[in-house]
Formats: structure tokens, sequence, C-alpha cells
């Protein structure tokens, strides 16, 4: 039987249209969900909106609808965003359909049976927009909210409260048992800290408002809204008939491979408050709850009130008139940052990222292959190309250093995609695609196939059989990630079946290998390159200047007299220090020795006035690491380090004082 997979995104509450932070963890739950459906897996993968509580009660009444009108009117927006991202969603929770009332009320009463629902009165500061309730000792200054700074009002009702107390040892029990239980490893930490300041019992029903599934045998109280929302997961399956298929399948009482992805700012609500429902309900506990971080833009917190919000419809809009489609903000979202990570948003960063990755390394790879297969090989792919034929021209440059295993790409992408390490699993293809590209470079097909020697015949082969098999691997194992436009590839290199009905089994890395007689079948470039007005205008002006004479860099600059792309030529990378010392018989010069990532820089600096060797050693710095070798006071100089201001005073440029933590890695590119 099949592996059973289920994932969730968190249910989206309709006060509000979806944004760029929407997208990114649908998106997110999505690759996971289509990636484990390729290497076999069984998949049911949920979304859906929440649309109960005070604050949905408010917005609807501010615009003068009921609520179930104003909610009505706000599901379809998602709804049709999920089908533009190309999201395979199984299902679309709402949690106000009749299932999930039923859902919801057989919980409540399954709690109250086992006694752990009692009633009581609450009194304390309630948030609003959060749907929280905080203690005065937990507020901000000026009695504000601690999760989005709002103003807070005093709450005092009659509420039945849940002994979440009783459930604090058995959770963090299960944490201790079960690494994979809070994800990532820095989040389980936060969690784990935070259930050890001794949990409170919550108050699960509220008498202030009406919109929400009432309290079986109660009706003057709703259910608390995160107990009404949480319990979607289960719905969802076919709670309470847990006899269900689908329930069995998905949730079974061992061990459920049930992963819930949400953004770090509810983990307490799913990392805390779900598993303590469920060891209530006597239900098991889901694998993982994976969290990620958070999107500012340009630099700032996302909000309506900046004017910052990014719509994706505007800029999936965008990516179609330029050809890209959706798949090219899909692919910068989970390829721009870790996932776990904070993240910034800029149009420059989509722009450069689509440009460089997909139209310059992937897209070059994928013309270069298919044409010159149909121009010199009459479209037949080599079925058998001499990859260590190649190793022994190009040593090293291959991703799989001298004699490598070609495997070894689909392995580590693999790997990367059980811990969700979505934007390792897609550098390590794009490191194999950019270094086919070179080999492309350095062996040059376009003279070897007027070559009648039988040397250089095979060579040919070798490498448009190889880079057919990595655009093979990549059209397959970059499909999760952009499921049309690898559609696209896959089509040209000859496959008839649809991409998404394609199996890998993990344990055979072999997948791209070709059978003989596979026959090409060119069609349009899937990424065109993106020359938007600004670009284009940049561009202009550059090669405007690049014919009058250049003025010094050092006169201050010029707004607007350099490409992005002349700009993306000086390679910036992030440096560490190792030693330093005085060059003898200088007082400015200090020779030293830089840890670049992949190797380490004699690099000598003008720098001794303003700093001592000593206060140098260990200091993350910013390297230019393409600057031709010179010799200063007869010692080669490999690079540059950056720095501002007089040779007296002058400040090195670098990620802050302090320790490593949170810094880059050295050989971090600096855009
Ligand atoms: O919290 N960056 O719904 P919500 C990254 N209804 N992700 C972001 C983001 C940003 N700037 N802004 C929002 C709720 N998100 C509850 C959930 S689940 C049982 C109930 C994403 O509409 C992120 O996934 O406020 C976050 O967790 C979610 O949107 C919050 O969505």
């Amino acid at each position: 039987m099949n592996e059973s997979f289920y994932i969730t995104t968190p249910i989206y509450y309709v006060n509000d249209v979806p944004h760029i932070g929407h997208a990114y963890t649908t998106v997110a739950a999505d690759v996971m969900a289509r990636y484990k459906r390729l290497v076999g897996e069984d998949v049911y993968f949920l979304t859906g909106t929440d649309e109960h509580g005070q604050k949905v009660e408010k917005t609807a009444g501010g615009k003068g609808l009921r609520p179930r009108e104003f909610v009505d009117s706000i599901v379809p927006r998602y709804k049709e965003l999920w089908r533009l991202l190309n999201v395979s969603n199984d299902d679309f929770i709402r949690t106000t359909e009749e299932r999930h009332k039923k859902s919801v009320q057989h919980l409540f009463r399954v709690l109250q049976e086992k006694g752990d629902i009692y009633k009581g009165e609450y009194e304390d500061w309630y948030c609003i927009p959060c749907e929280s309730f905080w203690t005065s000792l937990q507020l901000k200054e000026g009695n504000k909210c601690p999760d989005c700074g709002r103003p807070v009002e005093k709450l005092k009702e009659e509420s039945y409260f849940f002994r979440m107390s009783k459930y604090e040892k058995p959770l963090l029990e299960h944490i201790e048992t079960h690494p994979d239980f809070v994800g990532p490893e820095s989040r389980r930490n936060e969690i784990v800290s935070f259930i050890k300041t001794g949990l409170r019992d919550l108050s699960i029903s509220r008498t202030t408002f009406k919109w929400g599934i009432p309290v079986p045998g109660d009706e003057r109280h709703v259910i608390y809204v995160w107990l009404d929302a949480l319990t979607n997961y289960i719905t969802a399956l076919g709670y309470p008939n847990t006899d269900d298929e689908k329930f069995k399948k998905f949730w079974p009482e061992e061990n459920p491979v049930a992963v819930h992805v949400i953004g770090k700012d509810i983990l307490r609500f799913h990392a805390v408050y779900w598993p303590c429902f469920l060891l209530a309900a006597g239900l098991p506990l889901p694998k993982t709850i994976m969290s990620h971080g958070w999107w500012t833009i340009e630099g700032e917190k996302m909000s309506k009130s900046r004017g910052n919000v990014v719509d994706p419809y505007a800029v999936v809009e965008e990516l179609d008139r330029h050809g890209i489609g959706v798949d090219g903000f899909r692919y910068f979202l989970m390829r721009e940052v870790p996932f776990g990570l904070d993240g910034d948003y800029s149009r420059e960063a989509l722009v450069s990222r689509i440009n460089s990755d997909l139209a310059n390394d992937l897209g070059n790879l994928h013309f270069r292959t298919v044409n010159m297969i149909e121009k010199y090989l009459g479209g037949e792919v080599p079925d058998k190309p001499d990859y260590e034929k190649i190793n022994r021209m190009y040593p090293g440059w291959f991703p799989l250093k001298p004699s490598g295993d070609l495997a070894a790409v689909p392995m580590f992408f693999n790997i990367s995609m059980k811990s969700m390490s979505f934007n390792n699993a897609l550098q390590g293809m794009f490191d194999w695609v950019s270094s086919l590209n070179k080999v492309i470079d350095y062996s040059a097909p376009w003279t070897l196939a007027k070559s009648d020697k039988e040397e250089d015949k095979a060579l040919l082969k070798a490498v448009l059989g190889v880079s057919a098999q990595a655009l093979k691997a990549s059209a397959v194992l970059l499909s999760p990630f952009m499921p049309s436009k690898m559609q696209m590839i896959w089509e040209q290199l000859g496959h008839t079946e649809p991409l998404s009905s394609m199996r890998i089994d993990i344990t055979n890395p072999y997948f791209f290998i070709y059978e003989k007689g596979q026959k090409i079948k060119r069609g349009p470039a899937p990424f065109p390159r993106i020359e938007t007005e600004r670009i284009k205008a940049l561009k202009a002006a550059s090669e405007q200047k690049s014919k009058s004479p250049q003025p010094p860099f050092d006169k201050g600059g010029q707004k607007g007299d350099l490409s992005i792309d002349d700009f993306m030529k000086v390679d910036l990378r992030v440096g560490k220090i190792l030693e330093a010392e005085r060059v003898p018989k200088s007082d400015k010069l200090i020779k030293m020795r830089i840890d670049i990532g992949e190797e380490t820089r004699q690099i000598v600096g003008g720098i001794g006035k303003a700093y001592s060797p000593e206060g140098l050693v260990g200091r993350t710095v910013v390297v230019v690491a393409n600057l031709k070798p010179v010799r200063l006071m007869g010692i080669e100089s490999q690079g540059m380090v950056l720095a501002a201001g007089d040779v007296n005073t002058l400040k090195l440029a670098g990620f802050g004082a302090g320790d490593d933590a949170g810094k880059p890695a050295p050989g971090t590119r600096v855009k």
C-alpha cells in the first residue's frame, strides 16, 4: 500500500483579501503535495477559509452586510487565487459549512464528557483582531496587544473553560519524544519554553457576539474561534466519523503523517492548543507543525496603512504579460528564502531571480540542448552519454566532482524536500544546470559538430546527452514548483504522457536516463527574459553612457547610469576574516586571509589606519570576489573588501557587530 500524506494550509480569515503571505504558505504546501504525489504517496491536500468570529461580524457590519453575505463575497477571491496559482488542493473547507459545525460541536461534547470543560467567569484583556486573550503582564506598554500592537479591550464574561493545564506534561513529553513535531528546530525550542512557563486553562466560549458555532446545549455561547478553526483539519477527513475511509487513511490511530504548514504567527495555536485538544479527545497528534517566516516588502512590514500589500493577482498578471506566468512567481517564492526564515519581497528581486535562474540558466540549457540535438543529431537524444568523458575533460566542473555519480543530484534533492528545504533542493538542481551550461560553453558543440574526428563526435554526443538528462531530471523534479513550464519542457523532450502522471521511485534515482530512439520536439522558449520598461531604460542609459567617457566612481556616483546587468557582474560575497597582519613598511596596508565560502583569498586592504589586525580577525565583511588580482607593495591581493569613509576613520561594510549567529555564511552572494 502507498504511504499516506496529509498536508494542510491555515484556513485564512475572510475579513481581508488574499496577499503574498497567504500565497506563500499555500504554494509551499502545494509544492510539497505535488512532490509527494510524484514520489508515489497518496496525498490529501486541504486549504480553506476561517469565517467566524467577532472580527468578521464587525467588518461585515461596517459594510452594512450580514456576516453570511460578507463571507460569501470574499471566499471566491481565495478560491480563484488558488486556481490561478495552480494549487492542487483536494478539498476546500469553509468553517461555515454544516459538516464543520457538526464536527466542532461533536468535539466540544467529547471534551465535555471527558470532564475537560467547565464553566467559569473570564476577565482579561482581549484583542479583537487576533481573537486572543492576554493577561495584563503580557500586554505591551499602553495596554497594547503583544502580537499586533493594537489596543486591547477588557472583557468579563461567563465562559466555558478547557482544562489545558492538564495537558502540559503530556504535551511536553510528546514534543521531547517526537523531534519532528515542531519545525524548524528553532521554533521547537520557542514552543518548549512557552509551555514550560505553564499552561493556563483556556476560555473556549464567548457570549459577546453571535457569529460562530453555538455551544451544544447552551446557545447563548459561541465556540471560541480557534477551537472552531483548528478542528477544520479533522472535519475535512470526515470527523466525527472516525470510521470514514478518508479519516482512517489520513488520520490513523498510529502516527498519522499529517503536516500543518503555517506562518510563525500562529505557531502557538497549532503547537500548543491543537495538540491539547487532540490529546483530550483521545486522537493522535499530527506529525509536524511546520512554520515558515515572515515576508516583508522592500524591508517594511506589509500593511494596508502603508499601502504596500502585494497582490498576487497583480504579480501573476504582470508575469503573464512577460510570458513567464504563474510559475515564475511560484519559483521565486520557494527559491528566494530558506523556508522558516523571514524574507523580503521586491519587484527587482523577483525580476532578477527569474532572469538569472529561469531565463538564463534553465532557459539557456533548454534552448541549447533541444536546438542542438535537433540540428546536430537529427533530433535523437543520445541514450548512453559518456559522462565520464566529460568528467575527464572538465574535472571538477560537473556538480558531481571528478568521478561523481549523476544520481547524487536527485538524491540531494529528495533529502532536501523531505525536510521542506525548498531553496536547497532548488539550488542543487540549478547548480547542476549551470555547470552543464559551462560544459556546453567550453566544449563548444557548434565547433565539435563541424569536426570529422571520432573523438569530437563522441564528445558532442556526451555533452548533449548529459544535458538532455539534466533537463529531463529538471523537468520532473522541478514540476512540483513549476508545473506548467516543466510540462512544456517535458513535451519538447518528446514525452507524450502528461508530466503530472509521472511517478518516480526515490530509491532508484536514475529515472532521467533515456531509452534509445527518444526524439525531441522543439517548441517555444518556456522562460523569455523579462525586459521591463525600467530595465530597458537603465540599459539604454548605460549604453548611452558607455559611448561617452565614464565619470569616476568616487565622484559620488550618478543615479541611473549603471544597468542591473552590469551591477550583477560585480561578484560581491560575504567573507570572514581568518587572519590579518600589517604589511611591513606600510602604515596603511593590512594583509588578510578571508574565507569566501568555497575558497580563502589573500586580500590586501588600505584599512590599517582605521583598524588593527587583531580587531579584524573574525569579522564578517563584503568582498569583491571577481576583481583581477593586483600586487600591492609586492604582495598579491585577490579581491577587495568594501569600506566607506576617510582613510583614518573608515568603516568596513558588514553585517553588524557580535557573533556569527544570524549573519550570512561566508560565500553568500551580496546583492
Ligand atoms: O491566522 N508573510 O488566518 P490569516 C508570510 N485564520 N506569511 C504570511 C504573511 C506574511 N507577511 N501574512 C500572512 C489566521 N501570512 C487563522 C488561521 S488555522 C486553523 C487558522 C500567512 O488569514 C501565514 O501562513 O491571518 C499565516 O500563518 C497566515 O497567512 C495567517 O492567515
